[in-house]
């Protein structure tokens, strides 16, 4: 271990990221991939869902150390033939660490494993969407089946898997936005009318005060710091609001800039909450609290009267209800003192436009929908909406999470969609909502669902109750994985299992009209298109598209119009139906094709609030303080500066200090001493919850840290073992992988053990 950095990106950044490209990939693969991507034309990053800044502002290395990460996983020279799969049983991959599975390279060919085999054996394409169709035509209802869709698959693939979906007959269509921003869109329509956050890359250039609230860029959204950089240039201050002190938010060198290679970086965070954790409700409830206060002083000069007038509803009761909550509530909660608060309040004050960015720190709670809901209160009070610089900013993760939804992929599709859907291709799409992840995995458990088809991802990693789920997931009669690479859910097999390999993102897309690209939206709400250039890792590979039009075809078998065949060979004839259903996408393939693309309009910036009161609304949030019962602790799961989501690239996490090991808790030292537990000591993680079953992740090593105090933090996916599948955030039903109480236990297990 060494001592965590106080600052992110920078020369070491830029030189890790090539020395992962060229163990990897071949130099020119990686140089191909490097120089194209986020360029207009280009790749669209498979990373996160960072938006780029405006063509003719982007530089020539227009990415992240972490990005050239992602794209280099996938542009890997490493293969996967039907021999690996002959060496090595199921059984035995099952016991392999996800990390093992990933470096075995890139699926080239689809293979299915038999009930009463041990092992996968290739099959070819034809047979394999028939055993798919079989099985789905077999089943007593169409919601026996669910379509899982992780965030990476392109808007033409998500629209493509959605309307197959309906068409067959049902709406399960979880996805992993389930399990990410589902928080943050609930309480979002509910108070905005839309799920989507309000501002744009210029907006954050432009504006005076930006809160980053639960979220770490210096990992996850790295291009977010030049954002920030920028911001800081106009005269921005940044608050910082974080159980941990992470290095993105303190400095940031950026390598794009020479005076980001050498000197000290930008003091990104000018001013840092370490908040405990699950304390932001109690902050923002704080700080409005502190604003009405100030407007008694000075009536007039603090709330935003016309705003609040004319657009919103709700205020009185809120303006009651804010009052009626206590510093002896707001303190606790949060782990802060009174003069830090007031700080905050005064930096606000000072502010005319003001951005509240977060993430997972907030949305991973089971009061994540509280927590955003009282971000929009906060946002509302001095009408920081709909105007220049000023907005909310949920920062989605998944390059393409945000277009899926656009597209479809959403159990709970308004009626306006579906209504759309049945006037272009005249079927009756099934109104009833469908399964999201956590219930389709309850489906699962009491056998009501059957056939899982997943779109990308690795859901067994990425859900809960790992346990649980796997059990759940065994009990189907077939699962299937449309993906890029192996992973652990590929050895959690239903009766019948399928491995369909695909075309990434990097990889040309030759169709019988010719050379394809595809389509992405990022977390501003822009549109754009994204061409792969390399050539594809096997030639028995099909594009995500392409499989599931077959799949279609095969399985409905003439019972819709639908042009299933049409739309395999030219992508254009899918984004021409999708212009004519969702709004915002006219004349979607002559746009799209202009350098920056499309930006969907956002109906709050027009003023326009489709709530139920038809204004944005004011809430009345419940006071919450998680706690742990003593001689415990709130453990967050969370990310390392090597992993993509359930994928870890090494073991290291360069900006913490950790090398060597991804089994490692951290704990601030006075909790330590208070566990009477030591550095370097090996514990096993226990988890309680009221179903008083054992959820127990075993070999931990403790590292001391500076964490909020009663917090700890270790890495999902290890921990996902240790979250209880019924341990959902009110509302909208998202695992809570953050704020999960456990307790520490002095370890059996040898450390050199490994265990999964
Ligand atoms: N390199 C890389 N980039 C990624 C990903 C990846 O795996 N690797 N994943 C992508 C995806 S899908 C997503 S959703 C995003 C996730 O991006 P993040 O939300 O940044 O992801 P996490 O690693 O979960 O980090 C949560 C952050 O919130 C803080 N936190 C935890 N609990 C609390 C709390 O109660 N209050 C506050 N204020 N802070 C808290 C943690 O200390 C941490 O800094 O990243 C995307 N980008
Ligand atoms: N405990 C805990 N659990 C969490 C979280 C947490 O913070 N803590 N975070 C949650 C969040 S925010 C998310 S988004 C989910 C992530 O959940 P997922 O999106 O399901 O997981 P990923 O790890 O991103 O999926 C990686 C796999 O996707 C496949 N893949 C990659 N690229 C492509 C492609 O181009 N096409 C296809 N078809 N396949 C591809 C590869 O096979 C790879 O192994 O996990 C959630 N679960
Ligand atoms: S910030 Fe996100 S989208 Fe941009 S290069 Fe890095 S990983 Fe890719
Ligand atoms: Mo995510």
């Amino acid at each position: 271990m060494t001592a965590p950095k106080t600052w992110a990106a920078g020369v070491p950044a830029v030189r890790h990221a090539l020395e992962y490209s060229l163990e990897e990939t071949s130099v020119r693969r990686t140089g191909v991939t490097l120089l194209t991507m986020n360029q207009v034309d280009g790749i669209d990053c498979p990373g996160c869902a960072w938006a780029d800044p405006a063509p003719g502002h982007r530089h020539r290395n227009e990415y992240c150390e972490n990005g050239a990460k992602h794209i280099n996983d996938e542009a890997t020279t490493r293969r996967i033939s039907a021999d690996f799969f002959r060496r090595h049983p199921v059984s035995e991959l099952g016991r392999q660490s996800d990390l093992w599975l990933n470096q075995q390279g890139r699926l080239t060919e689809p293979m299915v494993k038999r009930a009463e085999s041990d092992h996968y054996e290739p099959i070819s394409w034809r047979d394999a969407f028939d055993l798919i169709a079989a099985e789905l035509n077999s089943l007593e209802s169409p919601d026996e089946a669910c379509f899982y869709t992780s965030g990476r698959a392109s808007n033409e693939a998500a629209f493509v898997l959605q309307l197959f979906a309906r068409a067959f007959g049902t709406n399960n269509l979880p996805d992993c936005s389930n399990m990410c921003h589902e928080s943050s869109g609930t309480a979002l329509h509910e108070t905005l009318g839309t799920g989507k956050g309000t501002v744009s890359l210029d907006d954050l250039h432009h504006a005076d005060l930006i809160f980053l609230v639960g979220q770490n860029p210096g990992t996850n959204h790295p291009r977010q710091l030049s954002a920030l950089e920028e911001a800081k240039r106009n005269g921005a201050r940044i608050i910082a609001v974080n159980t941990l002190p992470e290095a993105g938010l303190l400095r940031f060198k950026n390598p794009q800039q020479a005076r980001g290679v050498v000197g000290h970086g930008t003091q990104i965070a000018d001013r840092f909450l370490h908040i405990r954790s699950g304390g932001d409700l109690a902050l923002f409830q704080g700080l409005n609290r502190l604003l009405l206060e100030a407007e008694d002083a000075r009536p007039g000069s603090v709330l935003d009267h016309d705003f609040i007038r004319s657009s919103t509803s709700g205020f009185e009761e809120f303006s009651q209800h804010a009052r009626g909550i206590g510093w002896d509530q707001i303190l606790p909660a949060t782990g802060l003192t009174r003069e830090e608060i007031e700080g905050v309040r005064d930096d606000v004050l000072r502010s005319e436009r003001v951005i509240v960015c977060w993430a997972m720190g907030v949305t991973q709670h089971r009061h994540g929908v509280p927590t955003v809901r009282e971000i929009v209160n906060f946002l509302l009070l001095r009408g920081n909406l709909g105007r220049p610089g000023a907005g909310a900013c949920p920062v989605r993760g998944h390059s393409n999470v945000q277009g899926d939804r656009t597209m479809g992929i959403w159990e709970q599709m308004p009626d306006s969609f579906l209504d759309a859907l049945q006037q272009v291709f005249g079927f009756d799409p099934p109104r009833a909502h469908g399964l999201d992840s956590v219930n389709s995995i309850k489906a699962m458990q009491e056998g009501r669902i059957k056939v899982f088809l997943a779109l990308a991802g690795n859901f067994v990693r990425a859900a809960p109750d790992s346990t649980v789920t796997e059990e759940a997931m065994r009990r189907c009669r077939l699962t299937a994985h449309i993906s890029t690479k192996l992973n652990r859910s590929h050895t959690v097999c239903g009766g019948t299992a399928l491995i369909l390999p695909t075309l990434g993102r990097t990889e040309r897309d030759v169709q019988p009209c010719g050379e394809q690209f595809v389509t992405v939206e990022n977390s501003m709400s822009e549109v754009h298109t994204s061409r792969g250039r390399l050539e594809p890792a096997s030639t028995l590979l099909l594009s995500e598209i392409a499989i599931l039009c077959r799949l279609a075809r095969h399985t409905l078998d003439g019972k819709t119009d639908i042009p299933w065949k049409q739309f395999e060979t030219d992508y254009g004839t899918i984004r021409h139906r999708i212009a004519h259903v969702v709004p915002g996408l006219h004349d979607f393939n002559r746009r799209v094709v202009r350098p920056g693309g499309i930006r969907l309009p956002n109906p709050v910036n027009e003023g326009v609030f489709a709530t139920a009161t038809g204004k944005a609304m004011f809430t009345c949030n419940a006071w919450a303080m998680p706690q742990a019962p003593d001689g415990h602790l709130l453990l967050q799961t969370l990310r390392s500066h090597d992993q993509w989501n359930t994928i870890p690239y090494t073991n290291n996490d360069r900006y913490r200090g950790i090398h060597g090991s991804r089994r490692v808790v951290l704990v601030n030292p006075a909790d330590l001493t208070e566990l009477g537990l030591r550095e370097g000591q090996s514990v096993d993680l226990v988890s309680v919850w009221t179903d008083d079953v054992e959820r127990r992740a075993e070999g931990f090593v403790v590292v001391p840290y500076p964490t909020s105090l009663g917090c700890a933090a270790a890495y999902y996916p290890e921990t996902q073992v240790l979250v209880p599948l019924e341990s959902v955030a009110e509302a909208s039903n998202q695992p809570t992988s953050k704020g999960i109480v456990v307790r520490l236990e002095p370890s059996a297990t040898r450390l050199d053990a490994s265990p999964q």
